[in-house]
């Protein structure tokens, strides 16, 4: 971890349907009618319009903390600690746990995905999720995010092995920034840098690295409220916009 704290906003992705195995383990550990969310942590608010999943790490394990009466986050223990002293849940501390959850669980639950062009998204399984950071949920906008692009890529191509449905790999990928090379920046950096997979990590890395500087110094918004502003003026105010209606809040680390 660095030396300055990282600023992110935590998404509420609230469940709509249980994967068999998650409803399962909840089983009459929450109260009738709790809502529950997951809690994807970005550094690029302004890209949730092109959500199409919402990924979380197969081998992880993840706690459904109360975060007040009635609602209840899906995060890591490491994330539920971080966020114990940030103004975030209802009581200052770490929450109380109704349920502990496996990834692996999770995989195929429907979510709602807020400000997305695809309103309801599925949980799919991400290898590379870190437990290490932010709340082990990541949502997924393959248009700007090179390791979104190759690992939806690849859920699509072996949806068997990873134990989904194709269709739910397969969303319609939209353009949400122009930058001056392309309108989907993941999906011509992976295929211009060759990247097969999700293990090409090297080149994933370079990747990221030219779509991030591309994308905030250089790219406009071609949807939303901002449609035709900044990256860089944009996203602070989409941000706002997301944690004024109630469907994110702030997170550091
Ligand atoms: B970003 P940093 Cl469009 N494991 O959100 C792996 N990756 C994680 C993670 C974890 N536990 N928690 C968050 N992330 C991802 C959007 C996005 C992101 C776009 C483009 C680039 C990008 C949609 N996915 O990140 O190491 C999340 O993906 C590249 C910087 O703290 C989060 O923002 O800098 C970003 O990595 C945080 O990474």
């Amino acid at each position: 971890e660095g030396v300055l704290p990282q600023e992110y906003t935590a998404l509420k992705l609230k469940v709509i349907e249980w994967a068999p195995k998650a409803a399962e383990a909840i089983k009459g550990k929450l109260p009738e009618g709790a809502s529950v969310y997951l809690c994807p942590a970005t550094l690029r608010p302004e890209t949730m319009y092109g959500q199409v999943c919402c990924f979380v790490g197969p081998s992880l394990t993840y706690g459904v903390y109360k975060a007040r009466e009635n609602e209840y986050f899906v995060i890591t223990e490491r994330a539920a600690r971080n966020m114990a002293f940030q103004s975030i849940f209802e009581k200052d501390g770490i929450p109380e746990k109704a349920a502990d959850l496996q990834g692996s669980d999770l995989i195929g639950t429907l979510v709602n995905a807020p400000l997305s062009f695809h309103r309801e998204v599925r949980v799919l399984p991400m290898e590379t999720v870190l437990a290490t950071k932010g709340t082990g949920v990541v949502t997924s906008v393959p248009s700007d995010s090179p390791d979104d692009y190759a690992t939806v890529t690849e859920l699509a191509k072996k949806p068997d092995y990873y134990g989904i449905k194709k269709e739910w790999a397969e969303l319609e990928i939209i353009p949400i920034i122009q930058t001056p090379t392309s309108d989907l920046i993941a999906p011509y950096l992976v295929k211009k840098l060759k990247i097969n997979s999700p293990k090409d990590t090297k080149q994933l890395a370079e990747a990221k690295e030219l779509a991030y500087k591309e994308g905030y110094y250089q790219g406009v918004m071609k949807v939303g409220d901002f449609a035709g502003e900044k990256v860089e003026v944009a996203k602070p105010k989409v941000r706002e916009q997301l944690i004024k209606n109630g469907d994110a809040f702030p997170y550091s680390e």
